[in-house]
């Protein structure tokens, strides 16, 4: 079996995902290449080291440029903030390699539409990932879309909620930084309900939006580990986002909603969404990832209701490769899920989804959500080709 040589650029949150997916995705799938844990990248040397060794990764390096030009190197996976992905996308498909990158895809939509561009032409395989697309209990979701359980859709209501910056000395972190991560809530989990809508309805056409930053100043961080930072004395201005609500309309009849903050106190990771249609309804949430509800209308009407179907059975998606049925998969699977399809989509020579022209598409969700914003407009969505 070939062993494909895997460089990884970042080695923090999505470092330590990506670098475990890759490990598992070996380990309990059967996948058509050897992927190995070739090369882990970082500006800090001592601490990319300390994460290499954990994971077991060959070697590290500070230098990504030198990395994405190396001849041994057939993938570069990119987990680094947002404003370094246009960069290193663009020099890795250059060089030949394909590529996997975290989303949003880009912190612009220029920057994104560059990406797609790059990845064309150099003919390389490549993939977006949003994560949550690969839970099994949203690939269930899919299919009972495409099965036509739900009839034509009507509603999509997204809403992701978290509250991990409530405490106003929550420190000044990337993600709290235009220049660093282009934009708040939005791009950071709005993004994902945005991934979710266009995977399992449709494009987004026009919208109309709302944002609100409640905090406008925070204490600059000291020392930053992941999400987490610790607070210093001096002051900084947040640049983005810390909620943003969308009114959106579907190409086809659907119309839909979405919700985007980190200051709904209480709610950890409530990725949820409820979508109605003629024949059937279905909601998930991410807190309950093993879950879905599902209410059919053509259920006899003396027993209608929601019923909650575990998505935990060798028949849901990308199950039966690991526990027997019933014990159910956590946050990090789904990351195992993208290295599995992208090393299966390496082999047939074709890009598994969300590639990075759907990447740029939800760019330009979010770049329309700014633009209505400031406005106070509704906007057209640009299609990106
Ligand atoms: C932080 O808001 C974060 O880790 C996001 O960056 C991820 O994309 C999301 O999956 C969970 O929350």
């Amino acid at each position: 079996m070939r062993t494909v040589n895997v460089a990884l650029i970042g080695y923090k949150f999505m470092g330590r995902a990506h670098s475990n997916g890759l490990r598992q995705a070996a380990a309990f799938f059967d996948l058509p290449y050897r992927p190995a844990l070739k090369v882990l990248c970082g500006r800090d040397r001592a601490a990319t080291q300390q994460v290499a060794e954990r994971f077991g990764w060959e070697e590290v390096a500070t230098d990504w440029q030198e990395v994405v030009n190396r001849r041994d190197i057939d993938v570069v996976d990119i987990v680094t903030p947002g404003d370094s992905h246009r960069d290193i996308a663009v020099a890795a498909a250059k060089a030949g390699k394909h590529v996997i990158c975290e989303k949003p895809l880009a912190n612009t939509l220029v920057e994104a539409k560059e990406m797609w561009a790059a990845v064309k032409k150099a003919g390389v395989v490549n993939l977006c990932n949003f994560n949550y697309r690969r839970v099994p209990a949203v690939r269930l979701a899919k299919r009972l879309i495409s099965e036509g359980a739900l009839g034509t859709i009507r509603h999509y209501r997204g809403t992701y909620l978290q509250d991990w910056i409530v405490d106003p000395n929550f420190a000044l972190v990337w993600r709290l930084r235009k220049e660093a991560a282009g934009s708040g809530a939005l791009g950071d989990i709005g993004a994902h309900s945005i991934d979710l809508a266009r995977y399992l309805v449709g494009e987004v056409t026009d919208l109309t939006a709302l944002t609100k930053t409640f905090i406008k100043e925070r204490p600059l961080p000291t020392a930053t580990t992941g999400l987490t930072a610790t607070a210093g004395r001096e002051m900084g201005k947040v640049t983005v986002d810390d909620a943003a609500l969308i009114l959106a309309r579907f190409e086809g009849e659907a119309i839909g909603t979405f919700e985007a903050t980190r200051f709904a106190l209480g709610r950890l990771n409530y990725n949820r969404f409820e979508i109605n249609g003629s024949r059937g309804s279905i909601a998930f949430n991410f807190e309950r990832m093993n879950e879905l509800e599902f209410f059919s209308g053509d259920d006899p009407k003396d027993r209608q209701g929601w019923r909650v179907i575990q998505a935990t059975e060798g028949a849901h998606d990308f199950v039966s490769a690991w526990w027997p049925p019933g014990h159910g998969l956590g946050y990090e699977h789904a990351f195992a899920h993208a290295f599995v399809d992208f090393l299966r989509g390496m082999a047939a020579g074709k890009s598994p989804d969300p590639d990075f022209r759907e990447g740029a598409q939800v760019n330009a969700v979010l770049d329309a959500t700014l633009r209505s914003a400031e406005s106070g407009q509704w906007v057209k969505v640009e299609h990106i080709q």
